[in-house]
Formats: C-alpha cells, structure tokens, sequence
C-alpha cells in the first residue's frame, strides 16, 4: 500500500514521531507514505499511480522478453504465465512473485539477477489518496476531480470534518448550514455540497459515503469493494472533530458518528458501477431512515448549539433549513436506490 496524504490533521497523526496509525502487514510489508501540498495531493498520488503502473509494465515486458529468448528456466516460466492470469487478484499475485523471487535469489545467473531488481514491481500496488474535505471539497477539488475523470485505478479517502480542522476550524464547501465555523461565525447560510453525487455523475467512480461509527460492517465493505474496483473509487468518512464540540468529548466520536446517521444527519450508502453490468441498481442505500430527532443530536455539538445562544435570531431558521437540506438529501438517495435497471 502507498499513501498520499493531504497537509491537514492525517498527515499530522499519521507522519509524526514516535507513535504512527499505520503498520506493517503480517508479512513485514510495510505502508509507504507520503505527505504531498494541501493543494495536489490527488495529483501526487495519480503520479505515484502512473510510476508504479509504468514500472509494472516495464517488469512485464522485460519478464516476456526473458521468455521469448529462452532466457529463464521452466519452473520460472510457469510461475510467470501463472501471474499473468491472476491480475485482478493481488494477493495471489504477490505469493507468485514471491515464489518467482525465491527461484532467482538461488540463481546465479545475469538474466536472474536482471530480473530480480524488476519483480518487486510485478505486484500491483494499492494507492490510497487521503486528505481532509478542505482539500478534497475545496483547495485540491479541481485536481480531485481530474483525477477520477481519468479512469485510473486509484483509491482516494476523504475524512470528512466539515471544516479545516488542522487550522482551527475554518468553514468549507463541506460545513452544513447553520454550522459555526471560522469565515461563519453566525453559522454557515448555504448547504454542504454533495461531493459524492459530483463523483457517480461520472458513471464509472465507485463512490461511497461511510461512518464507521454507525456501521463498521458497511465501512469495511466500502474499503474493500474500492480496493478491488479496478478504477477510480471515492470514499468520503464522516469524522468527528474537536472543532464540532461533541458535547458528550471527542472520547465518544464513534458514538457520535452512530447518531449522526440514526438522526439522518449522515447518510450511508455504496455506489458500484460493476452492479450496472449485472442489470442492477449500481446505488445502495445502506442507511436506513432516521430514528433519533436531528434536533436533539445537533444541539448535541458546540457548533450547531451555540448559534442558538450568539445568533438566536437566525438560528431557527437555519435549524429548519439544515433539517429541509438532509431530508432533500434522503430524498435524492432514495430516488437513486429505486431506480430500475433491470430491462435495459
Ligand atoms: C496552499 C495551502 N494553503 C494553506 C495551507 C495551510 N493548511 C495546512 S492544513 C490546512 C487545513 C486542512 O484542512 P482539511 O483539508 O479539511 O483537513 P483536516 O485538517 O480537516 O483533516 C491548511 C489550510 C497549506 N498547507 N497549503
């Protein structure tokens, strides 16, 4: 696996010294990460993206080449068509490689010792693109959405805080309305954007919206159709921050996520252009509808709350407002999750 994190509050916790959130596979197999500008990382990881694939090419070809001179020996051989057919599978990959890799150590010859630098790239590697929604909605949107028009297989994570978190706070395309943040001290007056929507307008993204808080059964699921989607995929995860001033402490943000969707302030769903092939739906709603009042669980965090206290004025208003946008947004969800593809 190969990251490419955005500067925000992830590349803080998950490049600083000594502890990390990241470790070694049960093999020893590392992550590789990285930490790219606030403003490209999407592009720093399609780049990392087209390397590895270029390389993975040019092993192909230097392999074949091997073959069609009669340069390598028969078990190697086999093994290498073997990998050829497996390409959709990683993991198989990577116990072919290993196996090819064995053989050439005990070899001593040029063309084996050739190789051997080249069969690192055989296996395929999985490249996760993560950053928060002030580079993923806003800053690095333009480069975000270029990237997943291009078709490529790449991964990329959005930790939703619906605000720039790292820089105290700020308000971004994310921030619902009636949200205090900074630039939105009297609460935000226009709605969060739908980066998902934008993202399944191109029919061939895999998209999702998860919580891993409220279902981690589905987040998994997310993560993993996204790895083995061989195309762009767009996981954006709702992520309790200390600047939404969870009343109950940032100790029970899984719990907070857990409420966000049973009070229909988030919504979980999975969208996967492979299911159109089938004749079925491609979206999935996953979340079901509100059980708990969107009232009680917003006057729950700081943010919401205290426009109430600062701007009572307003703050019906937009209370009521906020409530309208995320049944809208149910409303939009359900529509997609009813649609009929069956008699294409
Ligand atoms: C071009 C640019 N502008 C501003 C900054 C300063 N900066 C670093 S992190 C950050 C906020 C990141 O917010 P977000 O992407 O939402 O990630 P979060 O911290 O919420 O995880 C900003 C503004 C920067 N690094 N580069």
């Amino acid at each position: 696996m190969i990251v490419a994190n955005a500067t925000g509050c992830s590349s803080i916790y998950g490049g600083s010294a000594p502890a990390t959130p990241y470790r070694a596979g049960q093999d020893g197999k590392g992550v590789a990460w990285a930490n790219s500008l606030f403003e490209d990382n999407a592009e720093y990881g399609f780049g990392i993206n087209l390397a590895n694939r270029k390389m993975q090419e040019k092993a192909i070809m230097i392999f074949k080449d091997a073959i069609s001179a009669n340069r390598l020996g028969e078990q190697v051989k086999t093994l290498f068509n073997q990998y050829l057919e497996v390409s959709n599978d990683t993991k198989k990959q990577g116990e072919i490689v290993d196996r090819i890799k064995d053989l050439l150590e005990k070899d001593n010859s040029e063309v084996a010792k050739e190789l051997l630098v080249y069969s690192k790239y055989l296996v395929k590697k999985s490249i996760w693109v993560i950053g928060g929604d002030g580079w993923a909605y806003d800053i690095g949107f333009g480069g975000l959405d270029h990237v997943i028009a291009q078709g490529e297989d790449i991964n990329i994570l959005v930790l939703d805080t619906e605000v720039y978190s790292n820089t105290g706070g700020q308000s971004s395309k994310s921030t619902p309305i009636a949200a205090v943040a900074r630039f939105a001290s009297a609460g935000k007056r226009i709605r969060k954007k739908d980066l998902g929507l934008i993202a399944m307008s191109y029919g061939y993204v895999y998209v999702a919206q998860v919580a891993m808080g409220a279902d981690r059964n589905q987040f998994l699921k997310a993560i993993t159709e996204a790895e083995s989607y061989n195309g762009p995929s767009l996981i954006i995860a709702y992520s309790p921050c200390i600047n939404h001033g969870l009343k109950a402490g940032m100790g029970k943000s899984q719990e907070e996520e857990a409420r966000a969707v049973k009070a229909g302030y988030w919504h979980l769903y999975r969208y996967d252009p492979r299911l159109e092939n089938e004749g079925k739906n491609p979206f999935q709603l996953d979340s079901k509808d509100p059980t708990e009042s969107l009232r009680d669980f917003i006057l729950n965090e700081v943010r919401f709350a205290s426009l109430a206290q600062t701007f009572p004025d307003v703050a019906e208003d937009l209370f009521k407002a906020l409530e309208e946008d995320t049944r809208k947004r149910l409303e939009t969800y359900k529509r997609y999750a009813s649609m009929d593809y069956s008699k294409k």
